[in-house]
């Protein structure tokens, strides 16, 4: 394979030099770490150092940029050799958006965002996600639809003549879950030709080369959708007629009702979650912070998926009677406003409210996007067998002191 190849250990992974700042586990591998919930909304754009990382294998090692090539292959006319220099002379587009695990707290998310949560209802199989999962960077690259052009796709085909109907993105890490084969997974054929789903090939995060926990050379970056199918170290495109069938698309990253466990599981039964759901997460305080009676702020990040705006953020301070309307902004000092034209849409939303706190309470925040989502009262109602999605309102409980803090 050109250019890049995939180490069956962890001996050659980057140092982790930010391990110190995060919690909680972070000389583990493979490598997964996520930032301090302060920290996250310290910027809007977060700084590569503080966006968590989800590696399922060894990060793959580039010996020649030059040889680096993604090969495109399946159901078109015309299969070729992508080389690093064909990328980098397309148009170059910058797209902020944000990066989730899969809520449960897994924003880019990794679908497993707020997992920990989650497992205090009932055990939940999976890695402990709090709430920072998530993180928000400018990505530089191509867009998809412009390299799917060069091998004769069109833009905005939802089917190819050879019958292709989706995009499969194949790394080369060596995954347990995939038996020892690569991380893939794949998008629909309609939205990876899409200009405006502003799908990416990157080969930059906030102006600097992708680092090697991100995806050097090459990643994608699918905004609005769980950061999952956003797949690192890119080594093969296939035009596919059936979405693909790797671990991570058909045994993962589903969500599954309650009355489901591990005994009668039909994962064949649910498709794989693709946009992430609305969800909010207070990061001023952590669950339990000491204050003093008076004037507290409240402030957090709020997204949803698919593109969809932030329409309001709802914050209580006693236990959901009454609440209070935050204030929402993307640029400090220019209201927010969703679905608007200078909004970005695939970022996250801060919100901020500063309410008079009295007595010792719980502060429950939650978010309604611009297509009316809600987020569910209680992880109860939600719970699920892989912790995954957890949106439910988010709670901190303060203590009210008179003592000096
Ligand atoms: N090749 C490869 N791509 C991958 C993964 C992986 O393990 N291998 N993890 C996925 C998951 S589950 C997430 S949430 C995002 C995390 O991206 P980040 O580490 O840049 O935050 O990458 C995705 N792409
Ligand atoms: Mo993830």
């Amino acid at each position: 394979m050109p250019g890049l190849t995939a180490p069956s250990d962890y001996s050659q992974e980057p140092p982790p030099q930010i391990a110190a700042a995060f919690f909680p586990f972070p000389f583990q591998t493979p490598f997964n770490a996520e930032p301090p919930r302060s920290a996250l909304v310290a910027s809007y754009v977060t700084p590569s150092d503080f966006f968590y990382k989800r590696n399922h294998g060894p990060i793959p090692i580039v010996e020649d940029i030059n040889r680096y090539s993604v090969f495109v292959s399946g159901l078109l006319e015309r299969p070729r050799q992508i080389m690093m220099k064909d990328i980098w002379m397309l148009p170059k587009y910058n797209v902020t958006a944000t990066l989730q695990l899969h809520p449960a707290n897994d924003l880019s998310q990794c679908a497993g965002n707020r997992r920990t949560a989650m497992s205090k209802t009932k055990t939940v199989r999976g890695v402990g996600w709090d709430v920072s999962a998530i993180g928000n960077a400018t990505w530089g690259g191509a867009k998809l639809s412009d390299v799917l052009e060069l091998v004769g796709i069109p833009k905005l085909t939802s089917v190819t003549q050879f019958g292709g109907r989706h995009v499969e993105f194949v790394s080369v890490d060596k995954c347990k879950e995939e038996n020892g084969g690569p991380y893939k997974a794949s998008i629909p054929l309609s939205q990876a030709t899409n200009p405006e789903a502003d799908v990416l090939l990157a080969y930059e995060m906030n102006g600097e080369p992708l680092n090697r926990d991100h995806g050097y050379p090459l990643r994608v970056v699918v905004p609005g959708v769980i950061g999952a199918r956003s797949v690192k170290w890119l080594e093969e495109i296939n035009i596919i007629a059936e979405e693909c069938q790797g671990f991570f698309m058909q045994k993962d990253y589903k969500m599954f009702p309650p009355s489901v466990n591990w005994d009668n599981i039909d994962w064949s039964t649910r498709r794989p979650q693709m946009d992430f759901p609305v969800q909010c997460v207070i990061c001023s305080l952590e669950d339990v912070s000491t204050i003093k009676p008076g004037k507290v702020k409240i402030s957090g990040y709020a997204a949803s998926g698919g593109g969809r705006g932030i329409e309001r953020v709802d914050v209580s301070i006693d236990g959901g009677k009454t609440w209070l309307e935050a204030s929402r902004f993307q640029k400090s000092g220019v209201p927010y406003i969703s679905d608007h034209a200078n909004s970005d849409k695939w970022a996250w939303v801060f919100f901020e409210v500063t309410a008079d706190i009295r007595q010792s309470t719980e502060i429950i925040a939650k978010a309604v996007d611009s297509a009316a989502n809600v987020q569910p009262e209680k992880v109860e109602d939600i719970w699920n067998l892989r912790g995954i999605l957890n949106t439910s309102w988010h709670r901190v409980k303060v203590q009210a002191s008179h003592s000096n803090l």
